[in-house]
């Protein structure tokens, strides 16, 4: 994707600014960005920063004029959040995608959307195709499906060039906080010489994906024909948490112990993503297996 005018929404947080900076060479770029989570530091100086909530509509209108692509990455990502209030990240997670949209429909601009395998719940097939049931187990993957599709129905009723994105678990350089997923958490913990905190067995295992092959499948959706679909971007490989904990003592060297603490209550147990329809239709493979991630990330921090 070249001689582009883009959106990136949520474009200062952690997928946003990798995507940021795999398009500002050869694009003009804009985000917008509350900064709740995201971080100036995140961003390249010369993108044009729009500091604006998503949710409301005057800021969105700005930042969207003239627009040809809009990716939408901005969202509540905490998934206990979203349990502890479903109100509040439904705002945020499927009104203000909404308003995505019919922004988009104004400006004839295609949008590209994270959608989750939340969207899935407690997967009955593994690996999970993109056809299988959607039960999500949380008002943060019931917001992630409906925004999923919404997208699907905005290409067959107006038209409008869409993809939804369904990443599996991504991880990568800035990636923080507190509600940031497993490997920021264990590597912080690593570094620290603290105990690794596995909850539960252990056993229950994910599809752990890079932010490069994430940024990968953004660029590919730009362009694609096959719009109006949903895909998942995984590796379609697995690991459980304990392999995790392993390989991450192994690659930062560290000496910590390894320490169950109670299951997350409603955790799924396993998710992996059938990949072939993004392989098939988009283009995309992932190539980031997880230790060499692993790897490259304790030498870049
Ligand atoms: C869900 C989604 C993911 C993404 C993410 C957004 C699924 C399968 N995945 O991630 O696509 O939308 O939400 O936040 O729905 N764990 C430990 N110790 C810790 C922290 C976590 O053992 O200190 C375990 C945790 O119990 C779980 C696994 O690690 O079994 C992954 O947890 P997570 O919070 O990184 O991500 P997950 O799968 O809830």
């Amino acid at each position: 994707i070249r001689d582009t005018t883009i959106l990136v929404t949520g474009g200062a947080g952690f997928i946003g600014s990798h995507l940021v900076e795999a398009l500002i060479p050869q694009n003009e770029v804009r985000v917008l960005d509350n900064f709740s989570t995201g971080d100036r530091a995140n961003l390249p100086d010369d993108v044009t920063v729009i500091e604006g909530d998503v949710r409301d509509p005057m800021a969105l209108q700005e930042a969207a004029r003239g627009v040809d692509v809009i990716f939408h990455h901005a969202a509540v990502v905490s998934v206990s959040r979203s349990v502890d209030e479903p109100r509040q990240s439904n705002r945020t997670n499927l009104d203000a995608s909404l308003l995505v949209l019919e922004q988009a429909r104004q400006e004839d601009a295609r949008v590209v959307l994270a959608s989750s395998a939340a969207v899935y719940g407690h997967p009955d097939e593994l690996p999970v195709p993109e056809t299988a049931s959607t039960a999500p187990t949380s008002p943060y993957g019931v917001q992630k499906l409906a925004l999923d599709q919404y997208a699907r129905l905005y290409e067959d009723l107006y038209d409008l060039p869409t993809v939804a994105l369904r990443y599996f678990n991504v991880y990568g350089p800035r990636q923080q906080g507190p509600y940031s997923g497993v490997i920021s958490t264990f590597l912080e913990q690593a570094w620290a010489g603290k105990p690794i905190t596995v909850e539960g067995d252990g056993e229950q295992s994910r599809d752990f994906v890079h932010v490069s092959d994430v940024v990968r499948a953004n660029l590919r959706a730009a362009t694609t024909d096959a719009v109006g679909e949903a895909y998942n971007i995984g590796t379609g490989q697995r690991a459980t948490v304990l392999e995790l904990a392993e390989t991450i003592r192994d690659v930062t060297d560290s000496s910590s112990p390894i320490v169950h603490r109670d299951a997350r209550p409603g955790d799924i147990r396993h998710s992996g993503a059938d990949t072939s329809k993004a392989d098939r239709k988009l283009g995309f493979e992932a190539r980031v297996g997880l230790e060499s991630g692993l790897r490259s990330l304790v030498s870049e921090s």
